[in-house]
């Protein structure tokens, strides 16, 4: 099933004019019309007109979420204020907010991405969709939201929190579809285990889970858990929010993202040269059709590779594969570099452990130190220490051998480590900042 066929099974040859036709048109309307950007041309010594091939974006300066904290509120924007239809704002752990504007056009490309999401991942407008990504200026909520409407489905729009009650709505409305974070999604699933409620005998069939890294482990956990197919789903605030990629049902193999709309390059992130496809690399995003604010570009700092072979869905639409971490994330302890995904895949992988976990960073007389508190799952008897000591040891040998790093393993009891309702905390960095 497609949503919208023609565009979704574009051949390549009539993608790359069309998105030559879109990078050109972009060009043009901010160099007109955003002083930032006017600025950035002038100083490599280009014009819009110079871009005369898809090869020619490496002519185009990056766009880095600095630039767009510097010209907060409304400086990147590229139409008058009231033409903006919506705005949306990505908290952002440090710094100023990043603020988006939307022009109805936008909201509009924006719910026809989601709506091809869906479809992708298995949903059908005759699902019942519960949609628990938090409403507000978090673009997961609204966004999944006018997707689901545009694709015609049943939407349910709980937002994050009460999260018992949100079980027992699933139960009762008898929601077919959960999207969610994933750690959000395990949550739901532990406060329905207490109620007595099993996700398994509910006739939930597809998550649509993303905004946080997650792996291949714990995908495989949940669709055990919860009799579902987990589906991933990206997307970022700048670009547009949720359904810039998602996985397709048929291959389950690397998101789609959405070209016709979205182009794609693979850097080097030291170097910032383009990377061959198959690469790993930074993804660097240029908005083809957005109004309110385009950004050429774009430095998401999420890691991952390009894959153009033909997919068995019969979407001609690049595959981007699962995300590796993001630059920014990759810890380095002691030198060596690790990303919190790979210690997510040695809990996942080790019986005994739940996928409830949390990594302390720590300097203690100038050497960084590694914990891992991890939760144990509920059906271990930890009744006897020597089990659970064991269990430890497990852990930190395999992070050791498959890492190269030691870390200390702290088993904590079921349910001890917070939970959050969006996306999960998963590093707590207590190095003093340089
Ligand atoms: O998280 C948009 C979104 C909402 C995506 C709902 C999917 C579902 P931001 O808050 O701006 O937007 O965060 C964007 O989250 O650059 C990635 O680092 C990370 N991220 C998003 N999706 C995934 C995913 C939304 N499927 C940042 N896997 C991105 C790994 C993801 N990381």
């Amino acid at each position: 099933m497609l949503f919208n066929t023609k565009m979704e099974t574009l051949p390549r040859e009539e993608m790359e004019a069309l998105q030559l036709r879109r990078l050109r048109d972009v060009c043009t309307r901010v160099y007109a019309n955003v002083p930032f950007y006017r600025k950035r041309f002038d100083e490599v010594g280009i014009t819009p007109a110079d871009i005369r091939s898809l090869a020619d974006i490496k002519l185009l300066p990056f766009t880095e979420k600095q630039d767009l904290r510097n010209n907060y509120p409304f400086g990147l924007l590229a139409v008058p204020r009231d033409q903006m239809a919506r705005l949306h704002a990505s908290s952002g752990t440090t710094g100023k907010a990043v603020v988006m504007g939307y022009t109805r056009r936008d909201l509009d490309n924006w719910a026809e991405l989601v709506a091809r999401s869906l479809v992708a991942a298995g949903v059908s407008s005759s699902d019942m969709v519960h949609i628990a990504y938090g409403y507000g200026l978090f673009t997961g909520g609204l966004g999944l939201h006018d997707g689901v409407e545009r694709l015609g489905a049943t939407v349910v729009p709980a937002s994050g929190g009460a999260t018992k009650r949100q079980a027992a709505l699933m139960r009762d409305f008898a929601a077919t579809v959960l999207c969610c974070t994933p750690s959000y999604a395990l949550h739901l699933w532990e406060a329905g285990q207490e109620m007595g409620i099993d996700f398994r005998d509910l006739p939930l069939r597809v998550g649509v889970f993303g905004a946080e890294p997650w792996t291949e482990a714990m995908r495989h956990d949940m669709e055990v858990k919860m009799g579902i197919a987990a589906m991933n789903i990206y997307g970022l605030s700048e670009i547009m929010g949720p359904g810039v990629a998602i996985e397709c049902a048929d291959a389950k193999c690397g998101m789609h993202l959405w070209e016709d709309m979205v182009y794609p390059e693979i850097i080097d992130p030291v170097t910032g040269e383009q990377q061959p496809a198959g690469e790993l690399g930074e993804l660097v995003l240029t908005t083809l059709t957005k109004e309110g604010v385009p950004l050429l570009r774009y430095r998401t700092r999420d890691l991952t590779s390009l894959d153009y072979t033909p997919c068995q869905c019969g979407r001609t639409h690049v595959r981007i594969a699962r995300l590796q971490g993001r630059s920014d994330d990759m810890l380095i302890i002691r030198g060596v570099n690790v990303f919190p995904q790979q210690i997510e895949g040695l809990i996942v992988e080790t019986p005994g452990l739940s996928p409830n976990y949390q990594i302390i960073v720590e300097r203690e007389r100038n050497l960084d130190t590694l914990e891992v508190r991890v939760e144990m799952a509920e059906n271990l008897f930890a009744d006897e220490i020597r089990k659970l000591q064991s269990l430890e040891r497990k852990l930190q040998k395999s992070i050791k051998e498959f890492l190269g790093v030691t870390a200390k393993v702290r088993l904590m009891e079921p349910r001890s480590i917070q939970r959050s309702e969006g996306k999960a905390q998963r590093i707590v960095d207590n190095r003093p900042k340089e």
